[in-house]
This record gives structure tokens, sequence and C-alpha cells, in this order.
């Protein structure tokens, strides 16, 4: 067994005995009670699942297994340049445990030996008509690379349930590993005349997956390991969590849940914002031919939220504050890339767009989240093509929402099925009982 599939079960095994006796000891404790409201309106603020890998305050943003963003910077083992290395989060939330460089090295060097992506997945993505989006791209390679999956191939030999974990672990850390290569190839495919670069396998995941794409400038590498870094997970109850959550419940192996979760992350309100935030600020500054005024901006808001369409980039179904994982991209902005025209309008767009959403009286989070500010950077260093914002976002998530699910086969979490009502059944309920005042 390799080391880090060791660590791995030395903090799983023992706490999916754990929590078989908490349940059984603790099962009938009443956790709260919910209004027709949430039910309606997407489940907020309902506590409906476990997460091990990482929690979200509406205040103070997310922690990764207890750390917050400005913590782990200092505790998590850096790549050159200073910023953190992805494979160091990835340790983290698979045990719980803050890594040495050491360890870190050992993931690299794992994700490197594992990262061979079969030729069929290539030849399907070949097959595509090239206006096919690369979120779309991306999901139907994790679900072509399938027949890869030992999780499946197991199950259909036969093996008892305690061993599910086993298999997950050796397709979660394939998986992760054959993600950049995947990612890389539809980004040359569509955008660089299908002219490929071969891996570098002494390079970490991070500066690897940069140099795949064809950004070799040190500074990319390490707002690349940054960017992997942060938008890991976000606890189990955003969308592309939750449904890789969901259809993991099923025992569907890690390609057919990751593929699925990548499908709800391709969403407008969800991961495919970065790509619009990108095309919107595009869209403002081209429209007054470069930074707009403080008016100009406000001008633009207003029309779009006239437009009925929303600000992409502001707002949150949970965050009530500026997102930590803006004000990181922020604090790399402001070192790297003081002077950049977009890095400037986004700015003005922090000063300006809080107080118009508020005043609306309805946004819950006037803030800026995640995706307000990742476009501006990535387009400095060349990676312009916004369309495939989404699949870089999909490549850190994969690894948040993979560790989860490992963590789901180990602790035997069944499959999973709420309920659902009428609104028929709700108007009954209704009249018959005396509301809460
Ligand atoms: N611009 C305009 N209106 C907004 C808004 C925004 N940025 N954010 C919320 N609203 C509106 C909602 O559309 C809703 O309007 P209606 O009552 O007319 O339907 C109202 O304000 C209340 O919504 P809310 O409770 O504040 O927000 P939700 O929890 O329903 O939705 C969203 C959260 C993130 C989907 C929402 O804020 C939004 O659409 N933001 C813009 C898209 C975006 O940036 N998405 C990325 C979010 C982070 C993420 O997942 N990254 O991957």
């Amino acid at each position: 067994m390799d080391k880090i599939k060791e660590a791995f079960a030395k903090k799983a095994l023992p706490m999916a005995k754990e929590v078989k006796q908490f349940v059984k000891e603790h099962g009938d404790h009443v956790l709260g009670s919910y209004t027709v409201a949430q039910v309606y309106q997407g489940m907020k603020g309902m506590v409906g699942m476990v997460t091990e890998t990482s929690k979200l305050d509406p205040e103070e943003g997310i922690r990764f297994r207890g750390y917050s963003i400005p913590e782990l910077r200092t505790k998590l083992p850096r790549g050159p340049g200073g910023e953190n290395l992805p494979e160091g989060i990835f340790y983290l939330l698979l045990t719980g445990d803050l890594p040495t460089e050491e360890t870190a090295r050992e993931v690299s060097n794992q994700w490197a030996r594992r990262s061979h992506v079969p030729k069929h997945v290539f030849d399907m993505l070949d097959m595509l008509p090239r206006h096919t989006h690369p979120m779309t791209q991306f999901s139907m390679a994790i679900t072509a690379m399938q027949t890869e999956s030992v999780f499946a191939s197991a199950y259909r030999k036969g093996m008892h349930k305690k061993d599910h974990w086993e298999p997950m672990y050796e397709d979660v850390m394939n998986l992760v590993a054959r993600l950049p290569r995947v990612a890389a190839y539809i980004y040359r495919k569509n955008y660089k005349d299908n002219n490929h670069i071969e891996p570098d396998p002494k390079l970490d995941w991070g500066a690897n997956f940069s140099h795949m794409l064809g950004f070799d400038h040190e500074e990319m590498k390490s707002f690349m390991r940054l960017y992997l870094t942060i938008h890991v997970d976000h606890e189990g109850g955003n969308v592309s969590a939750h449904t890789t959550h969901l259809v993991g419940s099923a025992l569907s192996d890690a390609y057919l849940s990751l593929a699925a979760g990548m499908n709800g992350l391709a969403g407008p309100l969800h991961g495919l914002a970065a790509q619009e935030v990108a095309r919107w600020i595009l869209e403002l500054r081209d429209q007054y031919k470069g930074v707009p005024t403080r008016d100009q901006v406000a001008e633009h808001i207003q029309k779009t939220l006239s437009e009925g369409k929303v600000i992409p980039g502001y707002g949150h179904a949970v965050l009530r504050k500026t997102d930590p994982r803006y004000i990181a991209q922020q604090e790399f902005a402001k070192k790297h890339l003081a002077n950049d025209e977009l890095f400037k309008i986004v700015q003005l767009l922090y000063e300006v767009t809080p107080e118009i959403l508020k005043a609306t009286g309805k946004v819950k989070n006037p803030w800026p989240n995640v995706d307000a500010h990742s476009g501006i950077l990535l387009m400095h260093y060349g990676l312009v093509e916004y369309d495939f914002y989404t699949v870089l976002f999909g490549t850190s998530r994969a690894i948040g929402v993979l560790t989860s699910l490992l963590w789901d086969r180990a602790l035997g979490v069944p499959i999973e099925r709420p309920g659902s009502v009428t609104t028929e059944w709700m108007k009954n309920l209704v009249s018959n009982s005396t509301p809460v005042a």
C-alpha cells in the first residue's frame, strides 16, 4: 500500500467505526427544523449531509479541515514563487493532517506516475465539433475515462462493502492525476491548432498543467498553484460537490460521479460564472474604450439588472462577506499586476457594485465571490479564451469532491434519497397546522 493510501486508511477506518457508533448513540438527536420557503428555495441553510473536508462560514468564508485560506498560506508546502502547492491541500483534505514538503512531493510523484490518459479519450475529443463547449468536452472526457475505473471493475468481480474505499482511492488518485492532461488537450485542440505539449514529469502538478497549456512563465505557474489550491472545495452543499456526492451514493464510480458534478459546475450560476465575469468585464471595457468611470460602471450594472440578468461574480448562496478566495487573488494581483487595465476595472467594480446590489433590497450577499477575480488574472498571463475558464475550476474542484467521495466510501455512506412533496401536499400541511409566529 502506498504511503498516502496508508495515511488515509489510518484516519478513515477508525473514523468509520466511530461514526457508526455515534449514529447508534445519537441518531435520534433533533438537529433543527425548516420552513416551507426553504423547501421551495433550494434548501438553503438546511443541514442535509456530512462533508468532512471543509466547512463554509457565511461571515468568514471557507475553512479547509479547520484552516482558513490565510492560515494555510503559511502552513502548506509552497512551490517556487511562494504559492502553496495543490498537492498539499489534497493531502490535507484527504487525511486532515498538514503535509510535510516530502509528503507533498510524494503526492506529486504519484500523480505524475498515474497521469496516463488512454488514447480513446483523445480520439473521442477529436471527433467532437469544434464549437462544443470546453466544459462539455471535459465532462465527456471524464465519462469516457470510466473504462479505467478500478472501482467499477472490482465491483463487477465482487467485493465486500467494507473494501469499497480501496479501489475508490485508486480511482481518485488516477483521475486527479489525469485531469490536467485532459484539460490541456482540450485547450490546445480548441485554441492552439491541435499543437499539443508533452507533460514534464519533473514539474509539480500545477506547474505541469500550466506547461501543458503552453504557459511556462514562472509567475503564471505560481498563479496556477494558487488558483488550483483555492478552488478545491467549498463544503458539501454547492452544486458540484453535492452532485458528485449524490451520484456517488448510488455507488457510481469516481469517473461517473465527477462527470455529473462537472455538469453542475458548468452552470452559469455556479462555475461558469468565471467565464461570464470575463465576458461581462470585456464588454464593459469595450463599451467605454478602456477603464470606465465610476458612473459608467454604475450605468453598466444598472443596464444588466434592468435586462433581468445577474451581475456575474457577485452574490453567494451561503457567504455574506467578500469571499476570501477573492481576496487571495486580489493580493496576488496587487503584487504582480497592479497596473493591469482589467485589474483596475475589477477594483472599480468592487467599489461600485455592492452598494447597487444592496439597493435592490433582495440580494442577500452583495459582495464578490471567487469568480469575480480569476479571469482577469488568467488574461494577464495570456490565457484569454474565457470559455475555457470553468475547466480550470473543475480541475481544481475535482480534488475536493473526490476526496469527499472517498470519505463517503470509507464511512459506508448509504444511498441518498430525500423525500419530495407536491404543492398540494404543502397546502394541506399548512391549512392543517398553526403557523409558528
Ligand atoms: N446580480 C443580480 N441579482 C442577484 C445577484 C447578482 N449577482 N445575486 C442574487 N441576485 C438576486 C437573485 O437572482 C434573486 O432574485 P429573485 O428574487 O428575483 O429571484 C435575489 O437576488 C435573491 O437571491 P439570493 O438569495 O441573494 O441568492 P441565491 O442564493 O438565490 O443565489 C447566486 C446565489 C450565487 C446564484 C446568486 O448570487 C447569483 O446569481 N450570482 C451571480 C452568479 C455568480 O456569480 N455565481 C457564482 C457563485 C459562486 C460559485 O458558485 N462559484 O462557482
